[in-house]
């Protein structure tokens, strides 16, 4: 096997810890000796061993010698478990090869200088892209300590997330809504505006076997939402955040009865966005996927706050100038002021196009 068989090997290992590292990251280690494979490991659950002790905890041999293919940056400091770089150098490996940087300030560079102090050999940067795409949430929320926010929609070829009517299901194919349920398992949290749970009385949950939920968030400015609504209704068992701007106290006093969390974040009698997002972070929550319909859409857009739009595109079309798309508000006046982003993957599902867009940075 080769150096970039050994590195997509400690990629796939990463990958087997969607859904349950958050807010920390995906990781993935492989130890290699003699041109064989003596170790696997990746970062399974949040707080548990990180990749590489787990790759050496599976050792099957000695690693005197030996080199690790380390997906991201070694740890050096004590967290929730000890530093990895004194496990590395513990079990005799020579060289450590990394794909990723790590920028959480308590590792950024000092694991390198950590291991090479130690006279092991460190290659950096290798397969840095590929790496890099297992974290896209973790590198955020470490710097920015606010969750990554991934908008979603689908809509037809003119750009319709429902008919003049309102009719929305179904848009896209069942294989596509299936994609959008993995992703709810994917992210940590889920928001949508009060339009939709009065229109829909969604559950916003995950219903796929052996996945989790994720917490759901609404905005819901005038605390609207019915205390019969299927989400308040099972707030007990999934966990439940509702975001207003003036909450009468006797239904704030209801809903938490009912186990939902009511967060006061007002600005001129909307919800503050901002300030909701910032409180989100406080409590650990590090990656959103937004649901929201048009009205929502556009204050996260407006307040910058998104960072990927999947667009799931139909080969449909609806017409009709009152149907709805999916950013409304009142929109802009010059193409220049156009919020933008880069188109970062294109995935054909049967007759759908999933369109995976990543905001500029600038
Ligand atoms: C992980 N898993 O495989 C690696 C991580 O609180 P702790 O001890 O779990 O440390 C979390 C930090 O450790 C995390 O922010 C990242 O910088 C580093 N590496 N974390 O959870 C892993 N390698
Ligand atoms: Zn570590």
């Amino acid at each position: 096997m080769q150096k970039k068989e050994y590195m997509l090997r400690a990629i796939e290992l990463a990958k087997q810890g969607v859904g349950w590292t958050s807010p920390n990251p995906l990781v993935g280690a492989v130890i290699v000796k003699d041109g064989r494979i003596i170790g696997e490991g990746y970062h399974e659950k949040y707080g548990e061993l990180h990749a590489e002790r787990n790759a050496i905890k599976h050792l099957k041999e000695s690693a005197e010698g030996a080199t690790i293919y380390v997906t991201l940056e070694p740890c050096c400091h004590y967290g929730k478990q000890p530093p990895c770089t004194e496990a590395i150098a513990e079990a005799g490996i020579k060289k450590v090869v990394i794909g990723s940087r790590d920028p959480n300030p308590l590792v950024a560079g000092k694991g390198v200088r950590f291991l090479r102090a130690q006279g092991i050999e460190v290659e950096e940067d290798f397969m840095r892209e590929e790496c890099d795409e297992l974290n896209p949430v973790f590198f955020h929320f470490i710097q920015m300590k606010r969750p990554y926010i991934v908008m979603k929609y689908a809509m037809t070829m003119d750009g319709k997330i429902a008919t003049k009517t309102g009719k929305s299901k179904w848009i896209t194919s069942e294989q596509s809504r299936k994609i959008v349920h993995e992703m709810r398992d994917q992210y940590t949290a889920i928001m949508a505006g009060i339009g939709t749970v009065l229109k829909d009385d969604p559950m916003l949950n995950t219903r796929i076997e052996g996945k989790k939920s994720p917490i759901r968030i609404i905005c819901d400015s005038k605390l609207q939402i019915p205390l019969e609504s299927k989400i308040c209704q099972s707030a007990k068992e999934y966990p439940t955040i509702i975001a207003c701007a003036d909450a009468e106290q006797e239904k704030k006093a209801d809903l938490e009865m009912l186990g939902v969390q009511v967060l006061e974040v007002s600005k001129e009698g909307r919800v503050d966005l901002k300030k909701l997002i910032e409180i989100l972070g406080e409590q650990k929550i590090d990656s959103i996927l937004l649901e929201g319909g048009g009205t929502l859409n556009e204050s996260m857009l407006r307040e910058n706050l998104v960072n990927e739009v999947h667009v799931f595109l139909a080969p449909k079309i609806f017409g009709g100038k009152g149907a709805p798309s999916p950013v409304e508000g009142c929109g802009i006046c010059e193409v220049k002021d156009a919020k933008e982003f880069y188109l970062q993957d294109i995935r054909k599902i049967g007759e759908d196009v999933q369109l995976t867009y990543r905001k500029e940075v600038p």
